[in-house]
């Protein structure tokens, strides 16, 4: 396997089976499927142990809940363990456009790590509420100010690791388990000094199921740049 996709899962029944065909359908060179779920209750986990008897993939079960940043890193350890060159992550709510997959991995090419991104030229969201909106504008700000990232998308969940990359963050390092462990890793990814590349994506809201992102997320986000910035001083 030299690519592997991480589907990260809570409740995503009604979405997976599509998302793997159309992945599929791209015909893609040497890649396996990695979906970590968290015992949905909805029973994505079977669904994906059935779609696993047709396509490439690797199911995880994981005993409960137990947060989207660890379910990356049980992803990670997977792809790695397995050879895998580029590390791909994606939402499995069809929000993150399959068709955009090559895209990223041309630019992995040259990158250290590219994100799909919808706060370049060319990148849009689609279906947010105001609020939402709002929300993430004010974090992207707020972030980038506070601990200097550059990256324009820091939330975007649709990215591709090179190898070597992950192999240079100590993952157990990073003490973020939920959404904002998408912030704290491209931190340490922008500090070490190697190139993140944005690729434009047009994000759209999901249409199935709900979004697991609530405030005590928002509120992680927040603290996750107060403890990263006061780390960063402590250390200079
Ligand atoms: N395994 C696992 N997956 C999660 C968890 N929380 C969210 N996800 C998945 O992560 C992806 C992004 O979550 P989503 O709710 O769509 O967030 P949003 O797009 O920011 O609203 C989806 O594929 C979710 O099913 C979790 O605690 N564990
Ligand atoms: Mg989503």
């Amino acid at each position: 396997m030299t690519t592997c996709i991480i589907l990260p899962t809570y409740n995503e029944r009604e979405n997976l089976e599509r998302l793997v065909q159309k992945i599929a359908a791209l015909h893609l060179q040497e890649y396996e499927l990695c979906v970590v779920d968290d015992a949905s209750p909805d029973g994505t986990s079977e669904v994906a142990h059935t779609l696993s008897q047709t396509y490439p993939i690797h199911v995880c079960d994981r005993p409960g809940k137990l947060g989207l940043g660890s379910a990356y890193i049980e992803g990670f350890r997977y792809a790695m363990s397995q050879g895998a060159r580029t590390i791909l992550t994606m939402d499995c709510d069809l929000s993150h456009d399959p068709d955009d997959l090559p895209r990223l991995l041309e630019a992995a090419r040259h990158a250290d790590l590219v994100i799909g991104s919808r706060r370049v030229k060319g990148g849009s969201i689609l279906g947010w509420s105001w609020w939402r909106t709002l929300a993430s504008a004010g974090a992207m700000m707020i972030s980038r100010t506070l601990l200097g990232i550059r990256t324009h998308d820091v939330t975007s969940g649709y990215r591709c690791y090179r190898r070597e990359t992950l192999e240079r963050i100590p993952l157990t390092s990073i003490q973020s388990n939920g959404y904002s462990f998408l912030e704290e890793i491209l931190y340490h990814i922008e500090r070490l000094g190697l190139r993140v590349v944005e690729v434009p994506v047009c994000y759209v809201d999901r249409t199935n199921g709900k979004s697991k992102l609530g405030t005590r997320e928002i509120v992680k986000f927040f603290i996750t740049i107060v403890r990263l910035k006061y780390g960063a001083r402590a250390k200079t």
